[in-house]
């Protein structure tokens, strides 16, 4: 099945007048239990389920507007080149939606995330795309569909659907119909994320790129599956029981777990820089030392930490620079 064949199915008999314009929000995500690894390279169908955590009002606000000439794609205030990769993907995932084939769309999107937290994502991105065109075409879509759309966009997108927990559902359809994103019920109002930013710059080797050379290359590989099975049920159940060590605990080992898959890829990644080793290091000690903190990482050097409300004020002693989020703050 093909992305366009996905979308027809999702949207037929849906489509109406557009309004004038869609406007919508997506929140960044952080992985628990991280997606790594594809099964279907062109419908994003992973290998594995996932579970992430919303960062409330951080992520990418969007609005859309039909245009006459052209695609035109404004992102924090700046026009977005055409010979730009980021220019390219919005187009070919809006190529997906037009109503027929004279339809062009203006697009304007912006990152309220602080470019230097190191956190700006396809995720937020083309959540809220999905959304602003769902707002746009009146689709009136629900939870499942705008998450599978989502994905088509970029996989951990279909997480952005929603705020809070978000267990996103392998499924086991070659249509991947039934590989989608829901929410985990639980809230936890003291729990915070901490991100210590090392470096902005594009990464040398894309997700996307990283995944697919981990998939085809690396031995240790076949054991990830059983691993985020089990961590995926420690994560759930220390949610469930707000019992923070295991969830700071299982998400650490899951975020190692996927860095070794990819240092054991050939030619191997590594997305560490000394530093990330140093923070690394500092937080294994404050820990011996009493201090419930735990870390995660994605497919890059900044370190995302995990903590309580109550060690807010220390935590930031102990790393001057970092920003603290409070994914469940009213
Ligand atoms: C995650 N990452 O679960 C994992 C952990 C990076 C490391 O989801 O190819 O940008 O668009 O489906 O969604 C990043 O992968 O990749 C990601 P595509 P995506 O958050």
């Amino acid at each position: 099945m093909t992305k366009q064949e996905v979308v027809n199915a999702i949207i037929r008999k849906l489509q109406r007048q557009p309004a004038t314009r869609g406007v919508a929000f997506a929140p960044a995500n952080i992985a628990l239990c991280k997606y790594w690894g594809k099964r279907n390279e062109s419908l994003n169908l992973p290998v594995t389920s996932s579970l992430s955590i919303s960062l409330a009002q951080l992520g990418t606000q969007t609005e859309i507007v039909l245009a006459d000439r052209e695609d035109t794609v404004v992102l924090n205030d700046n026009i977005v080149k055409k010979d730009t990769s980021f220019y390219q993907q919005i187009v070919a995932f809006l190529d997906l939606f037009r109503a027929d084939n004279d339809s062009y769309f203006t697009v304007v999107t912006t990152n309220n995330i602080p470019t230097a937290a190191g956190l700006a994502s396809s995720a937020s991105g083309f959540a809220a795309l999905v959304l602003a065109l769902n707002e746009l075409y009146g689709w009136q879509l629900q939870g499942r569909e705008l998450s599978i759309l989502a994905r088509l966009g970029s996989g951990s997108a279909c997480r952005s659907i929603y705020h809070g927990f978000v267990e996103w559902h392998r499924g086991t359809a070659d249509d991947g119909m039934d590989c989608y994103a829901a929410p985990v019920p639980d809230t936890w109002p003291e729990l915070r994320i901490g991100v210590i930013t090392l470096e902005t710059g594009a990464k040398p080797v894309s997700s996307r790129q990283g995944m697919q050379r981990t998939v085809a290359t690396c031995r240790l590989y076949k054991c990830w599956p059983d691993k985020v099975a089990e961590d995926l049920e420690n994560v759930k159940s220390a949610i469930t029981h707000k019992n923070f060590d295991q969830l700071g605990q299982t998400a650490e080992s899951n975020a190692l777990a996927m860095h070794a898959t990819m240092i054991s890829t050939w030619p191997p990644i590594v997305y560490w820089l000394p530093e990330s080793l140093a923070v690394m290091h500092k937080i294994w000690q404050l820990r011996q030392d009493g201090l419930q903190i735990y870390f995660t990482m994605d497919a890059g050097p900044n370190v995302k930490l995990l903590l309580l409300e109550h060690d807010q004020a220390l935590v930031k002693n102990f790393f001057p620079g970092v920003a603290i989020i409070a994914p469940f703050a009213t």
